[in-house]
């Protein structure tokens, strides 16, 4: 009955309906490392693999720097509380398993509290390169290595603070729009060149070419006010993708009150994510071309 309940929970939120594990009230779950079979480590294998040949000079310093110091290889889908010993110790955060996407309030409620939920899922062979909810590659291999980093480390929780401030103004639309070209899909510069920081990109075979080299998405430069006004596409690549100038211009956004931002905003018309605007600051201007393409089939 208990299993019932949930999975009609989660249907009405659109969530991890499949998951037939129980979760705590916190929706977190045991990650049941050792029920893992042996073809869901060789998905894991074949995704690590892939990734970690394509990432170097791709991937942001401190990526490649988190990476290193995890327990985080290409043998076996990672055990939760290995990577909270290590993480813990460098930047207080943990990582809990939870079976799928979790309610808006209570996602926020762990990044608050410095907890990372990951998928505890991974997906199927014939995914490799497409789906609709975080799982262990994307939340692990993607998102943990930042967690290393102590600018991000504050950064996400502060996105945790924030998140139920502006559920409550009505303006979480808003909110998500930074989380998405940030943390999902940021790009940052760096001595040699533009690399990758969000967690979207850096686990995805096909969008960490296309984000860094395609001719077709625009790249420019990170403004809040722009990027709170910008739709995004959660179901192919970016049209755009927003630039930091280094991972510290986080940590100012990590400690100024949005309040003031989502008034200033407020009844602005928003934009399209392919829009160029005369007011950005363009640092590749993209020829639109894989959008539009994909239209006309
Ligand atoms: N749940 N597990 C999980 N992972 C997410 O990234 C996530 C979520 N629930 C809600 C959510 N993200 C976003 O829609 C919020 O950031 C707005
Ligand atoms: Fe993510």
């Amino acid at each position: 009955r208990q299993l019932n309940e949930q999975s009609g929970e989660a249907k009405k939120h659109g969530l991890a309906a499949d998951d037939v594990q129980p979760h705590r009230p916190d929706w977190t779950i045991d990650q049941g490392w050792s029920n893992y079979s042996v073809e869901e480590h060789a998905v894991w294998r074949t995704l690590f693999d892939r990734q970690s040949k394509l990432l170097p000079g791709r991937a942001c310093d401190e990526f490649v720097e988190g990476m290193k110091n995890l327990p985080i290889g290409p043998e076996q889908i990672p055990n939760f509380e290995a990577l909270s010993e290590v993480l813990m110790k460098k930047t207080g955060w943990q990582v809990v398993a939870v079976p799928g996407l979790v309610p808006d309030d209570v996602f926020f409620d762990h990044l608050a509290n410095r907890r990372f939920p990951a998928g505890h899922f991974i997906r199927k062979p014939h995914e490799l390169d497409y789906l609709e909810e975080p799982d262990v590659f994307h939340d692990v291999f993607g998102h943990v290595p930042m967690l290393m980093n102590p600018v991000i480390g504050d950064y996400i929780q502060a996105y945790g603070l924030g998140g139920l401030r502006a559920k409550e103004l009505g303006v979480l639309d808003k909110l998500a729009r930074v989380y998405w070209y940030t943390v999902e899909f940021g790009l940052v510069k760096q001595a040699d060149g533009m690399r990758i920081y969000g967690a979207g990109i850096a686990s995805s075979f096909t969008e960490s070419v296309f984000a860094l080299d395609d001719l077709s998405p625009n790249r420019i430069g990170f403004d809040l006010e722009r990027v709170m006004r910008t739709h995004y596409r959660i179901d192919d690549f970016q049209e755009s993708y927003f630039v930091i100038d280094n991972l510290d211009e986080l940590l100012a956004l990590a400690r100024i009150d949005f309040a003031p931002v989502y008034e200033h905003i407020k009844g602005l018309p928003e934009h399209q994510p392919g829009t160029v605007l005369a007011t950005d600051r363009i640092l590749s201007r993209g020829s639109g071309r894989y959008h539009r393409q994909k239209q006309e089939i």
